[in-house]
């Protein structure tokens, strides 16, 4: 099975968006294998930011994703990634489909609610800034032998 990284951002958190977050992705079929509500630490901020660090919108967004606590997860499912791209929409929530979190729950890009992996790569790399192998449970769905052919 394919795992992916998701945080909900401060914005998401502090609107009460977890729940509702945690809520679509458990109805898509996938599983929640690990969580952790924190206050991201400088260090693993540059690290999950790598690409963006020269970028001019890097110092605001830096100085709000450390605002308040992150929701962290890890996700896991066939095709985890692209299944939760899609459900997550557009970078820019005035783009984001209807029906997708930020198409329904974000109007600014800077204020999008949710980050999710881009490539199982950037999935392996993002969970071990933030997770140990030991972080991640096993165990089943009682609906799995459905959900799958
Ligand atoms: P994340 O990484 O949050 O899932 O977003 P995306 O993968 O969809 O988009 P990204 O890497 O291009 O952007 C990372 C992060 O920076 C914020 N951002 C981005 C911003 O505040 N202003 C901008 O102009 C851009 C491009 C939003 C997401």
């Amino acid at each position: 099975m394919d795992r992916t990284f998701v945080m909900v951002k401060p914005d998401g958190v502090a609107r009460g968006l977890i729940g509702e977050v945690v809520g679509r992705l458990e109805s898509k079929g996938l599983k929640l294998v690990c969580a952790r509500l924190e206050k991201l630490p400088e260090k693993r901020v540059m690290d999950q930011y790598r690409e963006h660090i020269e970028k001019p919108f890097f110092p605001s967004l830096r100085h709000y994703i450390t605002s308040g606590p992150v929701f962290l997860m890890v996700w896991e499912g066939r095709s985890a990634v692209p299944v939760v791209r899609s459900l997550v929409g557009a970078t820019n929530p005035a783009e984001a489909a209807p029906g997708t979190i930020r198409g329904d729950y974000a109007l600014d890009i800077g204020r999008n609610v949710i980050h999710a992996s881009d490539s199982p790569e950037s999935a392996n790399r993002e969970i071990s800034i933030h997770f140990t192998p030991d972080d991640i449970c096993s165990y089943k769905r009682v609906d799995e032998p459905v959900l799958y052919e």
